[in-house]
């Protein structure tokens, strides 16, 4: 399978509510989408970068760039994803970009083979489990509601923004509202720092599943002292971007669950091994998200359904995002979403929608 070339094309999708982290509010998605093109099939791979660098340093733009000077020319002849991974190796970072670019690939030699995201990856079961992520809100009523909301939709599991002034209290309100069954944990985004550490303990009386990311990017040694003070485990996000992080994470104790989004490392085949790891040594992943539209989130879904994913993820219903999907909507079910079982991501994009949406496209010929 040889590959034709590639097109660059970038939309823009407004959020049904803004969504407001430690790191700032988002009110619309500018997705970059990558589409490689082969004589048998062609094949989505959506980058999640950002339109700023604020949750890592990657950013729309500079995935656009880097795809198009540096990483679609170094495609190898043949449609293949793990020459692929190999030849975008050498380029150092720029794991978004690259993931975008390799799921293309993937998603196009699967639907020419006729095999599912899902099967390739070894999922497990035909339905996920679903969490949903509520960002930070101007006040407790407000977030109550919207928590409520969401339960009534059916999620499984409620995971609240939190940032220095939003923590105790909106945690507090909404384990009273909820009970002590419902799932509930809570993510920083990196907002504090280990003198925070007698303050963060505090959260150890609302029973939460984790704590994500409450620290820096960089900062493995530091999560592993507050490991030592909280009984509300550690989850990290930011600080992972590959297989190797994940085995010093685990090694020097600094996270005992990791949330796996494989654009933030680099693709689906290093997702997986980091699924494997975790799961050779009893450390539980879930699947995370990037606020994606339906062709990433497809693919989300196939990964989550692996055997190590034993947490439900951040991979919510469409509707928890858009008024209107580029794909046929998911549709939660019992708080649950169906592992898409057709070739390749088993969604397409319908053409009408993606056409309106569309703000820029660039052919690459290879
Ligand atoms: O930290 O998990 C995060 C969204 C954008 C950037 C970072 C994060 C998030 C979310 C939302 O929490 C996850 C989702 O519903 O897609
Ligand atoms: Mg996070």
């Amino acid at each position: 399978m040889k590959i034709t070339g590639v097109e660059l094309r970038r939309i823009a999708l407004p959020l049904v509510s803004p969504f407001r982290t430690s790191f700032g509010t988002e009110t619309a998605r500018d997705v970059l989408l990558v589409r490689v093109v082969t004589p048998e099939a062609e094949g989505w791979g959506e980058c999640v970068a950002m339109a700023e660098p604020l949750y890592s340093s990657e950013y729309v733009e500079g995935a656009a760039e880097v795809l198009r000077r540096f990483l679609i020319p170094a495609l190898p002849d043949r449609a293949d994803v793990h020459a692929v991974e190999r030849a975008l190796a050498p380029v150092k970072g720029h794991r978004m970009a690259k993931a975008a670019l390799e799921t293309a690939v993937l998603d196009a030699r699967l639907r020419a083979t006729g095999q599912s995201f899902g099967s390739f990856l070894g999922a497990a079961r035909d339905r996920v489990p679903c969490g949903v992520s509520v960002g930070i809100m101007d006040s407790i009523p407000q977030l109550l509601d919207a928590v409520e909301g969401y339960r009534a939709q059916g999620y499984v599991r409620i995971k609240l923004k939190i940032q220095p002034g939003w923590d105790l209290a909106p945690v507090r309100a909404v384990r009273e509202r909820l009970g002590d069954d419902v799932l509930l944990q809570v993510d920083a985004n990196a907002a504090y720092t280990l003198t925070d550490a007698p303050h963060l303990a505090r959260l150890d009386l609302y029973d939460l599943l984790l704590i994500e990311q409450p620290l820096a990017n960089d900062d493995l040694v530091q999560h592993a002292l507050l490991a030592k003070r909280l009984t509300t485990p550690i989850c990290l996000d930011e600080s992972i971007e590959s297989a190797q992080h994940a085995a010093a994470a685990i090694t020097l104790g600094s996270c005992s669950i990791i949330n796996v989004k494989p654009g933030r490392v680099g693709g689906y085949l290093e997702a997986r091994r980091i699924h494997d790891l975790c799961r050779a040594h009893g450390v539980a992943v879930w699947c995370g998200g990037m606020l994606e539209t339906g062709l990433g989130r497809a693919a989300n879904i196939a990964l989550a359904a692996l055997p190590g994913f034993t947490l439900p993820g951040d991979t919510s219903a469409s509707d928890r995002y858009f008024a209107t999907d580029i794909t046929p909507p998911f549709i939660l079910d019992d708080g649950h979403l169906p592992v898409p079982t057709g070739p390749g991501l088993g969604v397409e994009p319908i053409t009408a929608i993606l056409d309106e949406v569309t703000t820029a496209t660039e052919w690459i010929p290879l």
